[in-house]
């Protein structure tokens, strides 16, 4: 299901491409020209009949140097600020900002499966009508989530493609982070941190609903229902 992989199920999702994007042209560009010259050069003074190598020290003219070294030089220098400029905007998005929420989903990854813990009808966790299933996650479109991220036993990385959501689960630590899905869908959950033999068996499925399928869901839950009232 490449093409799940093109979809950007998250509000942060576009950001994250952007910046890919950004890194992807800056860089093609600087390879295409690096290596467009080289080939150039390498044809242009190639071999020819009657005339000498030269052989060229680092002792170059003030003015060559500047021309070939210290203008590219700076050139990508402000390519990088920029990139790293557009990192640290999205990495604060994503990873240090904790917006208003609307829900929080609590998330334990263990050798070799995934428990969710959804909040129920009442929308609070640890309370009786809490829905707590294996392998399936079940948000509604366009609510806030926070995550609660543990791990039983090693470490296992809780990642969401279509959400480009990545995070280490650690043993010993909840860690918090945050998604909006603005795309429904039902789409991929993978452990992305070996985590044992079973690490390539251990997928979830997301599913993104819209209100009413959501509601109805958390009236009849199934697929692998852990428990439910308990
Ligand atoms: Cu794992």
């Amino acid at each position: 299901m490449l093409e799940h992989y093109m979809i950007q199920g998250s509000s942060y999702a576009s950001h994250i491409d952007g910046l890919v994007w950004v890194v992807l042209l800056i860089t093609t560009f600087w390879f295409l020209l690096a290596e467009g010259m080289f080939f150039y050069l390498l044809w242009r003074y190639r071999e020819q009949p009657g005339k000498k190598a030269l052989y060229i020290n680092d002792d170059l003219e003030h003015a060559i140097k500047y021309k070939w070294v210290e203008i590219p030089h700076r050139l990508i220098l402000i390519c990088d600020v920029a990139v790293i400029l557009g990192a640290v905007s999205v990495w604060s998005e994503v990873k240090l900002s904790m917006p208003v929420t609307d829900e929080t989903v609590r998330i334990t990854a263990q050798q070799w499966a995934w428990t969710f813990r959804h909040a129920g009808a009442d929308g609070e966790l640890d309370t009786a009508d809490d829905i707590v299933t294996v392998d399936d996650l079940h948000v509604q479109l366009g609510k806030t989530y926070k995550f609660e991220l543990a791990a039983k036993d090693v470490l296992h990385s809780f990642s969401v493609p279509v959400f480009r959501l990545k995070q280490d689960a650690i043993p010993g630590r909840v860690i918090s982070g945050w998604f909006k899905p603005t795309q429904a869908g039902e789409f991929d959950v993978q452990c992305a941190e070996i985590c044992g033999i079973g690490h390539g068996i251990m997928p979830a499925r997301l599913y993104v609903e819209t209100p009413e399928a959501h509601a109805e869901w958390i009236a009849h839950p199934t697929h692998y229902l852990a428990y439910k009232n308990k």
